[in-house]
């Protein structure tokens, strides 16, 4: 098996099925049309998220003619075959694909990288649709759910978010979607919620109407992660629900929208030079992105690049982007409590960039485990080093530790002051709660089932004692389908009471999510329905609108 940090970057793109111009190279080995078609196909779905759409490379190596025509076929097929110790799936003899496809893909790396077709203001306008004019919306909550305790989940096979009333557990609505969204982030009113999916459609989700549904929807890219909207009140203005913002892997670009009706208003290219050897990339990934309180800003992390692009959007006709070089890779990041550090994952430099979004610069780039992978981190008091934000890796079974308070923990602020020993590689996210003691951990792509199906816990006052596992998949009492069941992202309810957990299985085989009591870290609730299918994450809407983590 490949390890967990591969699996979990060969996921299909949806630029397999984006038809693109492709040429054939003399130099390469000859191909027909219906290979070259297979061989894209098969390239999107597992290659591309580690060697980039162009080849480039990114956590891969990079794959440009230059490079494997002088290598040539044959020892192109063994690679590919039998992998590498650096991080190379075997393809063929973990029984994924024949031979045959390991001599597709050989001949086909050797050819020119086909290039799919850029996305401009013309054809996200195409996508634009406004499904209730502003006017028509309501002018106060018209339902009775407690929608700060609403939940909105991710159906990723189905392209669907399920709206969960976090008080009764009970569906609120299933809301057509993008394909596998990948976040939701709300308004700053906490009014509206933002989702995009894999194939960069964004829609947006009115939680005032009688049954919350969408009112707007816009494709910004062919491609993405990321979406958020203006969060700054203050002396510069209010930009209360006035902007959203998304961020492509492909074109690499992001996009400031209006936050109303998610009209594009500008887009704004990240192809160009990387923070370290300083050379072109042409196609530099936007990852995470986040709305800073201190200013009319937003983060905008660039992965190829390695860069921080701090956005000032308080006039987006004379846009001013603040460029911080960080560390090669930028995913995924959030806020220390006191929402001032931005800590940002730069996974495959195993390193955590941390930004002063008060001060406009890169206070750190603190060293941690093998690939960081916070999703946003988990913040939380511990009894010696004061306030730390925690990640945990993909790539050892560590939770590091960094000190977050400049003032009253000088020694210890922005430095790894710990690690943690957790069951094994493969996490995803972790989370705590102001209100909790507890800290929790889930290992989804760990390859043992014992442990992707399960979650570990820590008592932050007596973090020596190790964790407590809970057995989440099992108290979901789901049928022994054969199932992954893999248990992913803790996510709290607003009183911070109740941890919820997605169970996430194939689009044919029973899913569940799991409430647990943070008290008593007994079960509490299975919410099982037909329709929940592939659920993975998750975000209560208080806390992903106040950032709390
Ligand atoms: Fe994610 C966050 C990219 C695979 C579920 N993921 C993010 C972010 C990025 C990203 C850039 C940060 C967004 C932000 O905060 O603005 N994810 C990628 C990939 O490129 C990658 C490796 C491969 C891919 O093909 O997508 C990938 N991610 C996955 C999964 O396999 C997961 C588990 C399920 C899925 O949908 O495919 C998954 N990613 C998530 C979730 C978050 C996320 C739930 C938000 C975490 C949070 O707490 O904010």
């Amino acid at each position: 098996a490949s390890a967990p940090e591969v699996n979990y970057q060969a996921g299909t793109s949806p630029l397999a099925d984006v038809p693109m111009y492709q040429s054939a190279n003399p130099k390469a080995p000859k191909m027909t049309q219906a290979e070259f078609d297979r061989a894209r196909q098969t390239y999107f779905e597992r290659c591309a998220g580690c060697h980039g759409v162009l080849r480039k490379g990114a956590t891969g190596k990079p794959l440009t003619p230059d490079i494997t025509l002088a290598k040539g076929t044959d020892y192109l097929k063994v690679f590919i075959a039998y992998g590498s110790p650096a991080g190379m799936p075997n393809w063929q003899t973990s029984g994924e694909m024949t031979e045959a496809d390991v001599d597709l893909m050989a001949r086909f790396i050797q050819q020119d990288p086909p290039q799919p077709p850029e996305w401009g203001m013309a054809d996200m306008k195409k996508t634009w649709k406004i499904v209730v004019e502003p006017k028509d919306r309501p002018t106060r909550k018209m339902n009775n759910y407690n929608i700060a305790n609403i939940f909105s989940t991710t159906l990723r096979d189905t392209g669907e978010v399920a709206l969960i009333d976090g008080d009764t557990k009970q569906i609120i609505n299933i809301v057509k979607t993008g394909y596998a969204v990948h976040i939701t982030r709300t308004s700053a009113s906490g009014r509206y919620l933002f989702v995009i999916g894999r194939d960069g459609r964004i829609n947006m989700i009115d939680l005032w109407m009688p049954k919350p549904d969408n009112v707007a929807e816009i494709r910004m890219g062919l491609e993405a992660r990321s979406v958020d909207t203006s969060k700054y009140k203050g002396k510069e203005g209010d930009f209360t629900d006035k902007l959203a913002i998304a961020g492509a892997y492909w074109p690499p670009q992001f996009v400031i929208m209006d936050g109303n009706t998610l009209e594009p208003l500008k887009i704004v290219s990240t192809r160009g030079v990387t923070v370290d050897t300083q050379d072109y990339h042409p196609e530099p990934r936007v990852a995470s992105i986040v709305a800073s309180h201190f200013k009319p800003e937003f983060i905008v992390n660039v992965k190829e690049t390695g860069k921080t692009l701090m956005v000032d959007y308080s006039d987006i006709n004379a846009l001013k982007v603040t460029e911080l070089g960080s560390a090669r890779y930028l995913h995924d990041g959030g806020w220390d409590s006191t929402k001032r550090y931005f800590m940002v994952a730069a996974n495959n430099s195993n390193k955590v960039g941390v930004i002063d979004a008060k001060e406009g610069k890169m206070e750190a780039i603190v060293d941690v485990g093998k690939i960081p992978h916070p999703g946003r981190g988990a913040n939380f008091v511990h009894p010696k080093f004061g306030p730390v934000w925690s990640t945990g890796h993909l790539g050892d079974d560590t939770i590091s530790l960094i000190g977050t308070d400049p003032k009253k923990h000088k020694q210890y602020a922005f430095k790894e002051v710990a690690k943690l020993k957790g069951p094994g590689g493969g996490a995803l996210f972790i989370k705590s709660h102001p209100k909790s003691t507890h800290l929790y951990s889930d290992a989804p792509l760990n390859p043992d089932p014992k442990i992707s199906q399960s979650v570990v816990v820590y008592d932050i006052k007596n973090l020596d004692k190790g964790y407590t596992v809970l057995p989440i998949a099992e108290w979901a009492g789901l049928p022994d389908d054969g199932g992954a069941k893999r248990v992913v992202q803790p996510e709290f309810n607003k009183a911070g009471d109740e941890v919820w957990f997605s169970v996430w299985s194939a689009k044919d085989k029973a899913s569940a999510l799991v409430v647990v009591d943070d008290k008593t870290l007994k079960l509490k609730a299975v919410i099982k329905d037909p329709r929940i299918i592939t659920p993975t994450g998750h975000f209560n809407v208080n806390n992903t609108q106040h950032d709390v983590y």
